[in-house]
This record gives C-alpha cells, structure tokens and sequence, in this order.
C-alpha cells in the first residue's frame, strides 16, 4: 500500500499538490470568500457576456478580441473555434460562437509574453511554486528554450539546434519504441497526418492522445456495433428528431453551441430526455448563444422536458430497462419492433432478447438508482417517438464499463430501427476542437491494418505492425524506464492524466522531453534531463509559408471537415506553425528519408494531395474544402452499410455490472469541468451554473451522506481513494458542499482531483483512466474542522 505522506512531500516538490491548501486549487490564488447558491437563470445569456468580459480584461485584449470573434466559426474567411467540437451552425447569421469559445480564444491572443527575459528571471524550482493558473497567465511562449541543468533554468536555443537535439537523441535510442508521442486533440488534420507519418517512418507506433482519455470506449463500441467508430448524426438530424436522450454531458459549460440544437429541437416538438446524477443547467432554459435579440429580450427558449438522475455508471440499467419496456409491449403489439429492419441488418437479436426478459426489474432498479416508474416512463417515452437519438460524453465514457454501455445504447436505437434514417442515431459529443480528426487522420495507437498498409502502399514507408502504447501505457513505461523520450503536440499531459505525481516522477527520468505549446504549464515544470520547450502558432494566427497564407482543416463531431485560416499577427516572429515543426523534426530524425518533408511546409495543398490518396473519404481533399462549409466525410453506417465482420449492426450481450463500490461507507466521485475552466486551463475559480465562486477545492455530496458522517455545509474533509490495486490516495482540506447529487454519489473537479485516480484505474474494455468513477471515503478534516 502506497504511503500517504511520502506521496504529499514529492507532490510539493513538482508544484502538483500545495504544501499549504491555497484557496484555488489549480486557478487564481484568492482570499475573497466562496460562497455556493443554486443558479435559477437560464444559461447563456448575459451572464455568459460579463464572464466574457472578464477574460477579455484579463488577457489585455479586448478590442481585438471582440473583432476576432466576428471572424471566427466564419465559412472560409475565418478560423475554427479551438474550443470544443460541436459543428458549426451554417444556417442563418454563419456567426456562431459560445461565451466558452470566446474565453478560449482570448486566452490564446492575450498581449502577455514569455520570452528569455522571463526565464531568466525565474529557475523552474521557483515556477513550480506557481499555481496553473499563474503558469499560463504569464502569456504567450515565444522562443524555443532548452533546460540548463546549471542554472535550473530555461535558457534560448535556435530552432536549429533545437531539431539537431531531438534528432540526435532519438536515433541514439536502442528502438523506436523508447520514445512516445502525445497528441493533444487541437491538433490540426495536415499536422496530425504529418505527424503520424513521421512517427510511423520512423518505427514507432507510440500515439498516446486524448482521445485516450475522452472517447476511446466510444470508438471501440460503435466499431465493435455498426462497424464505423463516429457518430452517424447530423445538426439535422437534431434539429428533427422526436427524442433526445442526452447522457452524461454538462452541455451548457463544454458543448454550448448545442443549446441551440437543443432549443430548435424543442421548438420542434422534441422532447429532451436528460440523463445525469446531477442536474446541469442544460436540462432548463437558455438564451440561445449567438442570439443577441434574444439575450436583449431575455427571451429563453426550453431546453429540456425530463430529468433522470441516475447513480454513477447507472445508465446501463437505465438502457436496458427501456429495451423491457420495447420487448414487454410487443407482446402485445409486435410492431413496435422495426422487424424488418432488424431481419435484413442486425443481427444477435434473439439472444439479445432473452437476456433482457432475463434481467428482473429490480436488478434495474437498483443499478440504475431510479424508480420502476420512471425507468417504465422513459421506455414510454422511446415507444412513443418515431426517430430517437441517444448522445452521450465523458458521464459515460470514462465508466469501467463504458464499451458495453455505449453498445447497449446501440442495442436500444437498433430494436426501433433507429439509425441510418433521418432524425436518428447515435451521437457521441466529442472534446477537442479536432480529436476526432486526429484519429481520421491516423493518430491511433493501434490502426487498423488497412490504413496502415494504404499508407505504405502510397507514401513507400513500412510502418510498424505491433500495437503501440496509449496514454495509460505510456505512463506506466515511462515510470518503469522503458520509454525515455517524451515529445508532446500541445496540451498539459502530466495534469491531464491520472496520478500527476507517478506520472511527473515517470517524466522526470526521461532523457529527454519536448513540449510543442503556445502557454506555459506544469508539463515544462516537470521535464527530462534535457528538456525543449518549442513555441507554436495559434490557431487564429497567421500562418505565411513559401506559397503564402495557409490554412489548416479540422473535423468536427459530426465529421464535417473545413479549412480554417487563421487572421492574426503571430504573437512573436519566432513562432512556427505545427507542420513546420513536425517536419523539421522528421528531416532531424530520419537524414535521409526521400520523402519531401519541406514540399508539404511550402505548400499544405501538398500534403492534402497525400491524404486524399491514403484516407478514405478524402479524395479530392484539396477541391472539398473549396467549398464554404467543407465536406462530410462519409459514415457508412449512416447509409446501413455496417462494415462489422458478419456485414450487419450486431447486437451485444454485455451483462449487467455491478455499479455499486465494495463498501457501503464509500462514495462514487466523479471529476469533471467547472465553467471557468478548458480542461487544464483555469481562468477563474468559479462554475455560474453550478452557483460555486471563489473556490475550486470543493467536493459536492448528498446531504444525507454528509450528516451520516458528521459532516456540515462548508466544513473540512479529507478524501481518501482506494485504487484497484488497493493503493490509497488522499487530498486534505476540501470543503463539504451539499448539492443535490444521489446518495453514494459525488463530484469535484478535474484536474485537480486526479491525484486520487491511481495508475492502476483505467478500464479493462477501453483502456481509459476512470475518471467519472473514483472510490473514496470521505470525512471531517483531521487538521481543521471548519473555517
Ligand atoms: N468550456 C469547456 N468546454 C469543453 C471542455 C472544457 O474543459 N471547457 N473540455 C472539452 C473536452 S476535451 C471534452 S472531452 C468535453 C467534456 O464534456 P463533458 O462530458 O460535459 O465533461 P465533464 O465536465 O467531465 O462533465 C461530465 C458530465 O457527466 C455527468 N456524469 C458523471 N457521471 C455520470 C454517470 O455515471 N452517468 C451520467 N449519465 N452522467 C454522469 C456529470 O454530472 C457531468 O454533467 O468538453 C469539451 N468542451
Ligand atoms: N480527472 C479528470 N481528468 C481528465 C478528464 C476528466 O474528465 N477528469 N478529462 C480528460 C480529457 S477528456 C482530456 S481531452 C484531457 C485533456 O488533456 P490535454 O489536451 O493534454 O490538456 P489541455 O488542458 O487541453 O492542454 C492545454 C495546453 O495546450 C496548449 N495549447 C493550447 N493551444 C495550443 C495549440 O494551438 N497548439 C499547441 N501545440 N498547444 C496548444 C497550451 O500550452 C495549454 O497549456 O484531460 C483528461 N483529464
Ligand atoms: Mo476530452
């Protein structure tokens, strides 16, 4: 069993854990007093406009800013919101932009700069005392730096050496497979092919990502299911449907373009079927974002008709209980199955049939945490309407069981022939602006053997056949010392993932660790013996190579694919764009390889025309996103083509787990985003739907299970996990917050709370880290009872 203390002192020492709790967490350091009411506005609205306001003030940017966001999300002229991945609306005003979205870009143009005089200001033991948020509020990187063990500090280093660096360390490995690689999902389409193809030729394929830790279970089970790993749905399709259920997502803060959907789909006749244990601000009213006659009306617009707040992992039983519900009531009437569909596409059904007449309602009952009234009452809801879709994000994702669940999900849409027809379908809500064309573009660990050869086949390269390692994977090999070069494209890896501690002693070991970042984090606090920080444009930055101004293509959740071109004056004439420093870093590593890396930086329309030879789907690459709103990629499922093994959408037979912990003294807590936040980015310590100021070291509990353990509103706790491997883990001082979350349940956020998620808690189907699912034991604080 792990020491509880000895695992505090090496946390103090990387900046990851606070020797004092500091009111903050991760963001802005305060003393102002916190304070949590309910939140009764509608979301958006002008709450959403003074939140933008404040990072405007905050980044020094506020007329450019407000100019940017009239380009932004514009058809050919502008460039994409890096922020999350619902498409684009491209009917009416083409302006479609969230509060959230607007942070996220102001953030990125901020005036502030970290250049060599900042440091040579500051050793990296005196940074790792800085919280995040401090981190990236010291502005944008503009030089590439490499650590100078002498001083503790980060010194200049030309983009020359720099390359010659990574060159010369990773052919002085044994293999290939002693380096990883990580994606953050920002990364654009022609950057990530790039940069797969670099990675493949040079021998490895060591891709962990994000996607990793997001939708990795999705992929697998809509694969495993229909045959293709993406949703099938179109805005469309939303805009036209009869039911919703939408499971396990807190739209309003991480999708907020999608109330529009939502709103739209209402007006409609939709009805909004919310799935969570909380009940998030989505499931009321909103103001619809882009909206400004309404927001000067107040004038709010129905989001939701019906809240189900299931125990955490519940949502399987909930599923299956309206599968019953299908089977009970075609005894009586065999048409509510969609028999013919079933016959000529599926198959598994009958087996599939007799598993659910086989589970009790009770067994649902309590493994969902709802009643037998309103599990019957959502499966009237499902026989009612005619086209159904069923949405899902990390709530379901990040569970144990997260392949079988988002089967079963499938398993309900097939019983009423609910994909491949308008108004239906499955449709997971991705992250990253790009993380689904990350894996398009072939980031993926272990891809399939067709891309894989296709590629050879056109690039002349032999591209490994072994499965590589994942996020998870790689941690573990770092930590063991069999990985020893770590390069990053974007994102906060040591922050994001599970156990920051086991994961910075794991980095720290490397030989050598490259960050490719626009803002400074703890990822190039906690480096390799050499380290390089290596400075990239933004995404709404000008990016002029030989042939001129480039752009760059993203895809979003629902596989629409664009060009976004960004605007801005580079925040320092030093930066590169992401395919220049991929193949810069290629020629370093591979001298003589006779693919010409510098053509696909002169021009991207060079490497375009590669892709659309190798993926599929993009054939005329460079013609398709001639066109405003780009082009959708094909999904085959969409059009009842299931490229499964047997040819057909297969019924699965997962069992009903067990949600509930081992023991009844302990909790389920999920980690998830305030408001304020972009996954490890804080820009301020409050969550307006949730009605928290000030304050991010909070741990939401039902009330019952905080007087059951003596605990008041407000007071100190202390929160131990229990690891699958048994180890524990704690976080001291959090404050007690009663919210109505179920019994058994609880919530704080990330990333702040992955210190109590250990190596070892990951999923056995898909690999991902359980973040929705930790165990814990909650009690006073031995320390300080209250303040
Ligand atoms: N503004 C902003 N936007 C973002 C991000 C951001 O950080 N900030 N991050 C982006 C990324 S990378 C991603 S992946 C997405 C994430 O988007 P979300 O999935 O909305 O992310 P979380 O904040 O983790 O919220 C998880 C939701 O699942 C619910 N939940 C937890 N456990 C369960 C369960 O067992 N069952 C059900 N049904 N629900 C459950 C929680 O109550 C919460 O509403 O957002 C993207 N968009
Ligand atoms: N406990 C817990 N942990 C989680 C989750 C959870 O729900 N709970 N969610 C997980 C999920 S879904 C995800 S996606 C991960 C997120 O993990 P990451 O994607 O690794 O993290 P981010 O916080 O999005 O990365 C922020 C950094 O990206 C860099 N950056 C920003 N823009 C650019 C750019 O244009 N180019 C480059 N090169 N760099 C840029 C900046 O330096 C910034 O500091 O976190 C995971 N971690
Ligand atoms: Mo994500």
């Amino acid at each position: 069993m792990t020491s509880l203390d000895d695992k505090s002192t090496q946390g103090v020492a990387f900046g990851l854990m606070p020797e004092i709790p500091r009111q903050g967490g991760y963001g802005p350091v305060t003393d102002r007093p916190w304070s949590q009411k309910d939140y009764h506005h509608p979301a958006a609205g002008w709450g959403a406009t003074v939140s933008v306001g404040e990072v405007l003030l905050r980044s020094k940017a506020p007329v450019s800013g407000a100019l940017a966001m009239l380009t932004m999300n514009h058809p050919i002229k502008g460039f994409d919101c890096p922020g999350c991945a619902w498409p684009d609306d491209q009917n009416g005003l083409g302006l479609d932009i969230c509060e959230n979205g607007m942070k996220h870009v102001t953030w990125e143009m901020t005036h502030k700069r970290v250049g060599s005089g900042f440091f040579s200001k500051h050793t990296v033991a005196e940074l790792a005392t800085w919280t995040d948020f401090e981190l990236e509020n010291a502005g944008r990187l503009t030089e590439p730096m490499v650590y100078d063990p002498e001083t503790d500090r980060y010194a200049p280093i030309s983009w020359d050496d720099a390359f010659a660096l990574i060159g010369e360390e990773l052919r002085a490995l044994d293999s290939p497979d002693q380096a990883t690689f990580y994606t953050s999902g920002r990364l654009s389409n022609e950057a990530s092919f790039m940069y797969q193809l670099m990675m493949r030729e040079y021998g490895t394929n060591n891709m962990p990502d994000c996607s990793n830790m997001c939708h990795e279970a999705s992929g697998r089970a809509l694969r495993a299911s229909i045959g293709t790993g993406k949703g099938t749905t179109t805005l469309e399709d939303w805009e036209n449907t009869d039911l919703l259920f939408l499971i396990g997502v807190n739209a309003a803060s991480n999708a907020p373009r999608m109330l529009t959907s939502l709103s739209n789909a209402v007006k409609n006749g939709a009805l909004v079927v919310h799935v969570n244990p909380l009940v998030e601000a989505a499931s009321t009213r909103t103001i619809v974002p882009h909206d400004f006659v309404d927001m000067a009306l107040f004038k709010t617009h129905t989001t939701g008709t019906l809240d189900l707040q299931v125990r955490p992992g519940g949502d399987m039983a909930l599923m299956r209980a309206v599968a019953k519900v299908v089977f009970e009531a075609a005894e009586a009437d065999p048409s509510v199955l969609a028999a013919d569909f079933i016959e000529r596409y599926t198959q598994g059904f009958a087996e599939y049939r007799a598993l659910v007449e086989a589970t009790p309602w009770s067994e649902l009952v309590l493994q969902s945490g709802l009643t037998e009234e309103q599990l019957r009452h959502a499966g009237g809801l499902y026989l009612k309407a005619d086209k159904t879709i069923i949405s899902w994000c990390l709530g379901v994702s990040q569970q144990e069981h997260a392949v079988d669940m988002v089967r079963e999900f499938t398993n309900v849409l097939l019983l009423r022939g609910n994909i491949g027809r308008p108004g239906a379908g499955p449709a997971p809500v991705r992250g990253h602006s790009n993380v689904q064309g990350n894996r398009t573009c072939g980031i993926d660990h272990h891809a399939p053997a067709a891309l894989l050869d296709r590629l050879d086949a056109v690039l002349g390269i032999t591209s490994p056949r072994e499965p590589g390692l994942d996020t998870v994977a790689s941690i573990r090999a770092m930590h063991e010392g069999a990985v020893k070069v770590f390069i990053a494209l974007g994102g906060n890896f040591v922050a994001a993932v599970p156990d920051p501690l086991y994961t910075a002693q794991g980095m720290s070991q490397c030989n050598l660790t490259v960050q490719v970042s626009t803002k400074l984090n703890r990822s190039h606090i906690v480096h390799g013996e050499k380290a390089l920080i290596l400075p990239c444009l933004g995404r709404t930055e000008r990016d002029e190579q030989e042939s001129g101004l480039q752009g760059q293509t993203v895809e979003d959740a629902m596989s629409m694919v664009h060009l976004s071109v960004g605007k801005k004056k580079p925040a320092s004439e030093h930066l590169l764009s992401e395919p220049d420093i991929i193949a810069r870093m290629a020629r370093a590593v591979l001298p003589d390889s006779p693919l010409p890396w510098e053509s696909y930086v002169a021009d991207y329309d060079v490497i375009r025309d590669v892709m659309a030879e190798v993926l599929p789907g993009f054939e005329g690459f460079n013609d398709l996103i001639a066109h405003p709103n780009g082009f959708r990629i094909p999904q085959p499922a969409r059009e009842l083509d299931f490229r499964t093994a047997s040819g057909k959408a297969e019924f699965s037979l997962p069992a009903l787990y067990d949600v509930l912990p081992a023991s009844e003294d302990m909790l389920v807590l999920q980690t998830m985003r305030s408001h304020d936040q972009w996954n490890t980015t804080i820009y301020a310590n409050n969550d307006r739907y949730r009605g928290v100021k000030n304050i991010r070291e909070l741990i939401f509990m039902n009330e019952t299970d905080m007087s059951d353990r003596g605990i008041a509103q407000g007071d100190f706790v202390d929160i131990v996990s229990t690891s699958k491997d048994g180890s524990l883990r704690e976080l001291r001082q959090y404050r007690a917050v009663a919210y109505n979350t179920p019994r058994g349940s609880a919530a704080g956020y990330m990333p702040e709370m992955n210190i109590l998620i250990g190596p070892a808690d990951f999923s056995a189907q898909s690999d991902q880290p359980l973040m929705k699912s930790i165990h814990v034991r909650v009690s006073p604080s031995a320390a300080r009872q209250t303040a």
